[in-house]
């Protein structure tokens, strides 16, 4: 496909616009376009999703199977015509054709299946599966509603559903011969079989229909193409004679038909606070079990042999604990329908699930009503509560002197099932996302169970693909890249190495500079476009993005705002740079005080942004309905990535990778992988500060600081809080003393201000080192001669190695 020239391409695109929607390109609008050449990717792609199946199926080896309640994978178009080799034409042939390719490839729905990191970090892992040819394919839920899309109204967020199917979805192919059977409720039945053992029947249970959907996961120019699998609910039709009954049942079935529909109706809007809804553990159920049936399906029919070698052809990575019912499931499945023994079902399922933590805040960590469990899924809860009960026993027996932890080690306690511990206990390999985060697993939060299994535990530090996020979101950067080093990097993306030895050579610092100010002014157009403000493309670009969260401090960032804008208004003439900080940011809609956050922010850009004393010198931007596309428009304009968590409580982060990859310098805490960013380039090439996770976790143990005294000392903090409080932002003067009172009446749980002065002060070296243009643009470039390491690539090939076991399938 490599050779297609540009004229040939435009034909395709008019012959496909007569023979696919009965229309001349005169008449063709971008959505028309758009369609026509998802088209011509499907028909390029389609054989070779073919034969990569067919390899896979013929080679028999090992397959990965990544099990996510989310997949946030954002646009497609773009991507797949990148990574299958035709990117660069379809671009031409469109500009030729008069029209802005942008526009086109915008005119997809984001499928936003996915909250944040975790599901963006699942896309990424997709991607990197493909382009390095692993056989591994990713298994989510088909959503109908994706994350919620976020208007900012008066300054509020307001939630709006994300109806992203509302027109056709070109990437997907419905599977309704592969459909599978999920069972809920019922009752289970125990009979005692003549050689002794025993067998389990259940009655009456309430059967779903789950329907794959399957998208085709393109890798990078090398013809591999995996599946990304979702599931859909649907009704089991044996109805077909009620139907025919009378009205009042015909009403009853539908409404049964609706509430079974439910099951894949939306995605649960929260990235942190775990909430034990009946229906969000229908949707773990429901993903497992049509998963794991049809891996079995397949091993089967590509293995005439006994399930028990099933780990040497399957493992399967779940993404955090929302899968982790897969292990009952398995247990289930190789101990009912296929008469394995509980030892021998217990082989084989802790052999194959491995398991990834992504958080260690309490209020995540999941768990559920053991009532709740048993009454939705009885024979599953019945497993579970037997993988406890050996698993105490164990201890019990064992670990003579760990008796007395049983309690905060037990599956089940307090009446809920703590799903982390059957996780832990039910796989081969349980990992951390970075290295401080893995570190505090093995030493803090599971320390019980790390002495109990130490080789289970390890660490793979998160990934981004460089293809979506340096490539295609930023083609000047790449091919100046390219331009100075030559194109392996984009195989092999530690290769960014090499531009170290130009990090010093002034005028092709220059180039670099150039490209960032490009991208500056596009992105300056395009929040002129969606918010009417006119942005300084001069001035410093100061981005936080990520979910709106009080461990991520947001309010951080906005009191160095306000505290700017205090000072400019003592002394409008301060010879500062100009700044635009620009914000994009969920927040899950049960969030109280992330709301409020979210109204500070625009409440201080709708003062700071229209005063005349300040002339110009702040502008705050809030980007409404931050998601991947927009993040791919914010990241190749960014000078500052502000990654400024409570240290401890970020896991890795993403966005730090991101950002850094893009050439934006990172103000940060030492937390997640901002701290192997540190090691990599040095304090010299980003902006530390504030409390460490050791201080942090010290002052947790005593009790916490003192904000009221840092309140009554620090005249910056005191006049930004009684701001707060006394209603000098907001029509109303309750509005911001939730905040107010979190910081000085719960003692500012996430140190906030005691972590205010250094993060003021690392900001005015920030602004002394932005003057100074050759050292600024020497860290940059820096920066991203090191951001290779971060490439999932790197991540997905640790995998492979160490708990994987699996090769790359040829090539
Ligand atoms: O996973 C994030 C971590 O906060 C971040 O540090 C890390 O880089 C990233 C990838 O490893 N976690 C995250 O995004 N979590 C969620 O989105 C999430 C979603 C749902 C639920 C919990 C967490 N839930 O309980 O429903």
């Amino acid at each position: 496909m490599l050779e297609l020239t540009a004229e040939a391409f435009k034909e395709k695109i008019t012959n496909k616009l007569k023979t696919d929607r009965g229309i001349e390109i005169g008449d063709a609008s971008d959505k028309d376009i758009y369609y026509v050449i998802a088209a011509i990717v499907n028909e390029e792609i389609m054989p070779q999703w073919y034969d990569t199946q067919k390899k896979y199926e013929e080679k028999n080896n090992k397959q990965i199977f990544y099990l996510s309640m989310e997949f946030l994978v954002g646009n497609l178009l773009q991507s797949n015509l990148l990574n299958c080799g035709m990117l660069d034409v379809s671009n031409q042939a469109l500009k030729e054709l008069g029209l802005d390719p942008e526009n086109i490839y915008a005119k997809e729905h984001d499928a936003a299946l996915g909250n944040g990191g975790l599901g963006r970090l699942a896309a990424c892992f997709l991607d990197s599966l493909a382009s390095l040819n692993y056989a591994g394919h990713g298994y989510g839920i088909r959503y109908r509603y994706g994350l919620f899309e976020q208007r900012i109204i008066n300054g509020n967020q307001v939630e709006l559903p994300d109806y992203w199917l509302k027109n056709d979805y070109p990437w997907e192919t419905k599977k309704e011969d592969e459909a599978v059977c999920i069972h809920f409720h019922g009752d289970v039945h125990m009979f005692k079989k003549n050689d002794g053992t025993l067998e389990f029947n259940y009655e009456n249970t309430d059967k779903v229909m789950a329907i794959p959907y399957d998208i085709p996961i393109i890798g990078y120019e090398n013809k591999v193409i995996n599946t990304l699998r979702l599931w859909s609910a649907e009704a089991v039709y044996d109805e077909q004679e009620t139907l025919a009954t009378e009205n009042n049942e015909f009403y009853h079935d539908l409404d049964h038909k609706h509430s079974i529909e439910q099951i894949s109706g939306f995605l649960y809007p929260d990235d942190s606070n775990h909430e034990g809804k009946e229906l969000r553990l229908k949707q773990q159920y429901f993903l497992v079990s049509s998963s794991i049936q049809h891996i079995i399906k397949n091993f089967k029919k590509n293995n005439h042999t006994s399930l028990r070698r099933l780990p040497e052809k399957v493992v399967i990575q779940i993404n955090d604990t929302h899968p982790s019912l897969a292990i009952p499931e398995l247990m289930r499945i190789l101990m009912d329908e296929e008469n394995f023994s509980w030892n021998a079902a217990w082989e084989v399922t802790t052999k194959v699930i491995a398991y990834t933590n992504h958080t260690t805040l309490s209020e995540a960590l999941e768990t559920w009503p053991k009532g709740m469990l048993e009454h939705l899924l009885p024979r599953i809860y019945m497993i579970i509560d037997e993988i406890n009960e050996r698993f105490c026993k164990g201890i019990w027996y064992d670990h003579e002197a760990l008796r007395d932890t049983i309690p905060s080690l037990a599956i089940i306690a307090d009446d809920q099932v703590h799903m982390a511990r059957l996780a832990i206990v039910g796989s081969f390999s349980v990992n951390g996302v970075a290295r401080i985060h893995t570190e505090i697993l093995k030493k803090q939060e599971m320390k019980h169970f790390y002495n109990l299994f130490p080789d289970r535990f390890n660490n793979k530090t998160n990934g981004i693909t460089h293809r979506r996020w340096l490539l295609q979101a930023n083609p000047n950067l790449a091919s100046l890249i390219t331009d100075v080093i030559g194109p392996q990097w984009i195989k092999r993306p530690k290769q960014l190495i090499s531009l170290l030895k130009y990090s010093k050579d002034s005028s092709l610092l220059e180039k670099f500079d150039q490209v960032k100010h490009e991208n500056k002014k596009i992105l300056a157009n395009h929040i002129y476009e969606r918010t009417g403000i006119l942005v300084d493309d001069q001035s410093i670009f100061d981005v936080q993005i990520k979910r709106l969260h009080e461990y991520k401090r947001q309010l951080l960032n906005i009191f160095h705002i306000i505290y700017l804008y205090n000072e400019l208004k003592v002394n409008p003439n301060q010879d500062i740079t100009p700044r635009t900080f620009i914000f994009g940011a969920k927040a899950a809609p049960s969030y109280h005080l992330a709301k409020e956050v979210i109204k500070l922010i625009n409440t201080v850009a709708s003062i700071v942004n229209y005063d005349p004393d300040i002339r110009g010198k702040l502008k705050v931007i809030f980007l409404e309905n931050y998601n991947v596309s927009l993040a791919e428009k914010i990241i190749p304009a960014a000078d500052i990535s502000e990654q400024i968590s409570t240290a401890s409580k970020e896991a890795s982060g993403t966005g730090n990778m991101k950002l850094m990859m893009n050439g934006a310098l990172t103000v940060g805490t030492l937390d997640g992988a901002n701290i192997e960013i540190n090691d990599l380039v040095g304090n010299q090439n980003m902006f530390i500060f504030g409390l460490t996770a050791d201080e942090v976790m010290d002052y947790y143990q005593h009790g916490g600081f003192d904000a009221t005294a840092i309140y009554n000392t620090d005249d910056r903090v005191k006049r930004i809080l009684d701001q707060l409080n006394q209603g000098e932002f907001g029509s109303h003067d309750i509005e911001f003393k939730d905040i107010y009172y979190n910081i000085l009446y719960h003692n500012d749980p996430y140190f906030v201000l005691k972590d205010f002065e250094p993060y003021i002060e690392t900001h005015e070296i920030v602004e002394r080192t932005y003057r100074d243009r050759l050292t600024w643009l020497n860290m940059s470039v820096t920066n991203i001669a090191h951001s290779g390491k971060f490439s999932s690539d790197r991540t997905i090939r640790e995998y492979a190695t160490d708990i994987w076991k699996v090769k790359q399938v040829w090539g």
